[in-house]
């Protein structure tokens, strides 16, 4: 979308483009960024960086949405819907573990070329398996590289075997001390990612496949006092490889004699034997790294040095001193132009030298020279069918500029601008006929011929749509100026309620920066992400993760950002109609707790817990509450209702009578990744009370479908409800079987106080059960597991509570004991740990629903407001029902009120318990007094 084009639909949609004084928002640092989580993450929604700023050289490690894994194939397992009567019996007889070896067996989905895994796999084994020469003592291994052996989080984290599978050799010369002569040897090796097949001094001892600790006793005649070698050869299949254990497992001692061992950790000698195995078979793809520019600097001696993303206008800076000169950079990625800029200067002419290469982690990738400003680089994912290509074009004021195949030189520039760009051959989950090269070709020449300035400010402008719709001032505390990373750390010790305003827009930010009207939806790490085998495949988890990230979008007046959630939707909608039929031979679609750039929707990984089916339900949950913000008639028509209409013909279907109690239940099923495979999970019979209510308000609204309301409304009634337990607990199943020193991450059974609306303060019985088992839960938690607890507080109106929820998640994750916990990294990037973006998006709309609630038929004015809070204002701020409204508070009491109504609708306000109504006209502003008073 062009800029001007841009910024008119933006006053479409906010009717005006208010730009509110905006107080110093940014990140920023005194040093560069070491570790990926202290790199600064920007992004246009489709091209992503991180930067790590370095004086001698910098590192913008970068990615491009569609590069994934796999390709278009059908997710589902044919014939699967015959287990679906069968299992269900399982379960409802109290056989829980038949039930889930049934379904895992039967019911999950298909992955990936699972059909021709087993006879490719045998045929790359054998071959690997005769291959005879690194375990030959007269092989000469003293030219092999060096590794240091063990490696907990596996080989991946070593230069050179990023993303590695396949067969490697390990070899090490050891002393046996003569005390040891005459008796048996045992060597511990410790876990082995996943085959090890292992040699003692050219005798063959054994080989051990999958979880097991590795430990061969040797009888005494086969080892020699002095010097031995052992050779392992070690195949690893997908993700982690190698020895994974502890260092203290890694060792060598004789038999029943262990503390007289000697350890075999520290260097190794290694070989790569075929890093080419047939690709293991997959559930879901993973999203990939793109590749990795590097800009090489001579080594110079600087002095204030800073590096700092500013939230105003999506920019990034470092600047520095060295031998008199100012030298600065500033980055970002540009919406409007779809590329990534980072812009050089000095302030003396003649000064910018540099050299800058392109290189990736995608083992089969070239770089090659475009022309005589412009590098290319292209490459293919390993297990899939996308390629990838990317070009760094440069403009350079004055000086030399010489490209070639591999770099871009520039010696003595008064400025240089490099512009990146990235695609891939990914067009839609079903067809990868894109042309990646046209792509960047037809981006680079569009901007060859502007201004950096004219870019930036088309960037900003466009960015500023967004981001200027809202802003917050909580106050100030001393530690304001502190640069991030020590501002964290100070947190806990004083007041900063800036920072929490901060993490609140930068919550924004990176929603913004992730995801764009055109494009896909943020994943689990938003856009960013620099590993081949990244945790949990940064996708799309369904069954908490993928919802939370879009928690801000309309409250925090960024409802233009849902649009690729709404897109995945539609996918969703279609993809998951074949896994109803398939699965359970069911009309309307069906989603489980995963899904990926191929839109599968059929149960993925373990019967225990990958069979849950309410992932559509939800996601439809957050169509209507699009619609409630908006008012948007043709959304709900044209998209949300046929698609909310499918999901509930599903559960039409789906729902059965349970045995026991009568009641309609959702079986098989279970409480997100809580105590495997039930009949009946609370979560899912919340999600499809809400799903059919929603639906039927839709039939109403647009006068449609009065049968089918009828049915869900019988439906509705029929299913299993709420209850209470034996400890004054809300059931999170349908048995009271919850055990009070639980502490399980997901809070599932809450869902019906938030995002859900059934249990509230209107059901005191219900919400007090639902606070006995937060209580029994407990404070602590994964990121995401935390944000959603602010949430939770804040629909209690228990502010306080909320708030130490919030300090939890605002606590350092990476600097206590070297252990990550729940917390924020320096880059304010959320940590499950690690890394997951979902607790940051849950964590600004946590704050949001600490200051303003609108889910019942009242706007509240801070239902939830802390102690620690007890004054700031907050401008265009969202309600449902299409109100944005401007307050401030002081004392912990509401000062001003202003509310703009952009649907005309009858406003109903309450604060502390003074309930008003007021009919409004469309576009028109109220303004109130701290008593509510119209002004
Ligand atoms: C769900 C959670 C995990 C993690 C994963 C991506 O499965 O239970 O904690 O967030 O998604």
């Amino acid at each position: 979308m062009n800029s001007r084009k841009g910024f008119c639909i933006a006053i479409l949609l906010f009717g005006v483009v208010q730009v509110f004084a905006q107080q110093p928002l940014k990140l920023w640092y005194k040093q560069p960024a070491e570790k990926w989580t202290d790199a600064l993450p920007i992004g246009n929604g489709r091209i992503g960086g991180m930067i790590y700023g370095g004086v001698n050289e910098d590192h913008i490690q970068y990615n491009e949405q569609s590069l994934w894994t796999g390709g278009p194939r059908d997710y589902n397992r044919k014939g699967a819907v015959k287990y679906l009567e069968p299992i269900r019996k399982l379960l409802a007889e109290g056989k829980q573990a038949e039930a889930e070896a049934m379904a895992q067996q039967h019911f999950m989905g298909m992955k990936s070329n699972e059909a021709t895994y087993a006879v490719d796999s045998a045929k790359w084994f054998n071959m690997m398996s005769s291959y005879h020469l690194p375990q030959d003592v007269l092989f000469h291994d003293n030219n092999l590289r060096t590794i240091n052996l063990p490696i907990e989080q596996g080989w991946e984290i070593t230069p050179g075997f990023e993303g590695l599978d396949g067969a490697v050799w390990f070899i090490k010369h050891f002393n046996i001390p003569s005390g040891w002569k005459g008796k048996n040897i045992l060597i511990s090796l410790g876990r082995i990612r996943d085959i090890d097949r292992t040699w003692l001094n050219g005798n063959y001892i054994g080989t051990t496949s999958g979880n097991a600790y590795r430990k061969y006793i040797i009888p005494s005649d086969k080892v020699h006092i002095g010097e031995n070698r052992i050779a392992v050869q070690v195949v690893n299949f997908y993700d982690k490889g190698g020895l994974t254990s502890n260092a203290k497992t890694l060792s060598v001692y004789p038999e029943g004699e262990e503390k007289n061992m000697v350890s075999l950790a520290g260097a190794w000698r290694y070989q790569v034997q075929d890093d080419n195995p047939p690709a293991c078979p997959r559930y879901n793809a993973d999203y990939q790294p793109f590749a990795d520019l590097y800009l090489q600097f001579r080594k110079q001696d600087v002095t204030d040095y800073k590096r700092d993303m500013d939230l105003t206008n999506a920019t990034a800076h470092v600047s520095y001193k060295a031998d008199g000169v100012t030298y600065t950079r500033e980055y970002f990625s540009s919406a409007p132009d779809q590329v990534m800029a980072v812009h050089l200067t000095a302030d003396k002419p003649g000064k910018v030298t540099l050299k800058v290469l392109l290189s990736t982690l995608h083992k089969n990738y070239i770089t090659r020279k475009i022309d005589d400003h412009t590098l290319a680089l292209s490459l293919k994912v390993k297990d899939g069918v996308l390629r990838g290509v990317s070009y760094l074009h440069i403009q350079a004021a004055g000086g030399k500029v010489v490209v070639d195949s591999k770099n871009i030189s520039v010696t003595g520039a008064n400025e240089a601008t490099f512009y990146l760009t990235a695609a891939t051959n990914f067009k839609n989950y079903h067809d990868v006929s894109g042309n990646p090269e046209a792509i960047c070709r037809k981006q680079i020449t569009a901007i060859a011929t502007k201004s950096y300035a004219s870019i930036k400010a088309a960037h900003i402008r466009n960015y500023q749509q967004y981001f200027n719709t809202f802003s917050i001032d909580l106050g100030k505390g001393e530690n304001a100026e502190l640069p991030t990373d020590e501002r964290i750390l100070k947190f806990s010790q004083s007041p900063d309620p800036s920072f929490i305003s901060l993490y609140a827009q930068y919550g924004r930010y990176l929603l913004i920066s992730s995801s764009r009207p055109g494009g896909g939806p943020a994943n689990l790490q938003g856009l960013w992400n620099n590993l081949l085998t990244p945790p949990w495949g940064s996708k799309f988890t369904t069954n908490i993760n993928l919802e939370m990230n879009y928690w801000p979008a309309e409250g925090l007046n960024l409802s233009a950002c849902s649009q690729p959630f709404f897109s995945i939707v539609d996918d969703l909608s279609k993809t998951g109609h074949e896994t109803a039929v398939e699965h359970y031979g069911a009309p309307g679609w069906v989603l489980h707790h995963n899904t990926d750039l191929w839109r599968g929707t059929a149960p993925v990984n373990a019967s225990n817990h990958g069979i849950w089916v309410s992932g559509a339900a939800w996601l439809c949950h957050q169509l209507w509450e699009h619609y409630l913000y908006t008012g948007d008639q043709d959304f709900l028509q044209k998209r949300a209702y046929p698609e909310m209409k499918g999901a509930a013909e599903f559960f039409a279907h789906f729902l059965v009578k349970d045995p026991k109690t009568g009641y309609l239940i959702s079986t098989p099923s279970n409480s997100p990744e809580h105590r495997g495979l039930v009949a009946g999970p609370t979560m899912d019979h919340q999600i499809i009370r809400d799903l059919f209510k929603n639906c039927m308000e839709a039939a109403k609204v647009l006068n449609i479908d009065k049968a089918f309301a009828d049915t869900l409304k019988l439906k509705y009634s029929r299913i299993a409800p709420n209850k209470i337990g034996r400890y004054g607990q809300l059931q999170e199943w349908l048995e009271d079987k919850d055990d009070t020193t639980d502490t399980h991450r997901h809070v599932s059974h809450m869902w019906g106080v938030y995002p859900g609306t059934e249990i509230s303060l209107k059901t005191p019985e219900l919400l007090k059960a639902a606070e006995q088992s937060m209580k029994y839960r407990g404070d602590e938690g994964t990121g995401w597991s935390i944000a959603w607890k602010v949430n939770i507080w804040a629909r209690m109106h228990e502010g306080d509570h909320a708030y130490l929820m919030l300090t939890k998640l605002l606590s350092p994750a990476d600097v206590t004991s070297g252990k990550e916990k729940g917390g924020v990294y320096h880059n304010l990037f959320d940590a499950h740990p690690p890394f997951q973006i979902d607790g940051n998006f849950g964590g600004a709309a946590g704050l949001a629903e600490m200051l303003l609630q609108s889910q019942g038929d009242v706007i509240e004015l801070l239902p939830a407001l802390p102690t620690a809070l007890p004054q700031g204002s907050i401008k265009g701020i969202c309600a449902r029902g299409g109100f944005v409204l401007d307050f401030e508070w002081q004392n912990g009491r509401l000062k001003s009120l202003q509310v703009i109504s952009k649907l005309g609708k009858t406003c109903r306000l309450n604060y502390a318990g003074k309930i008003i109504n007021i009919e409004t006209q469309k576009g028109k502003n109220y303004r109130f007094n701290a008593d509510l008073k119209q002004l």
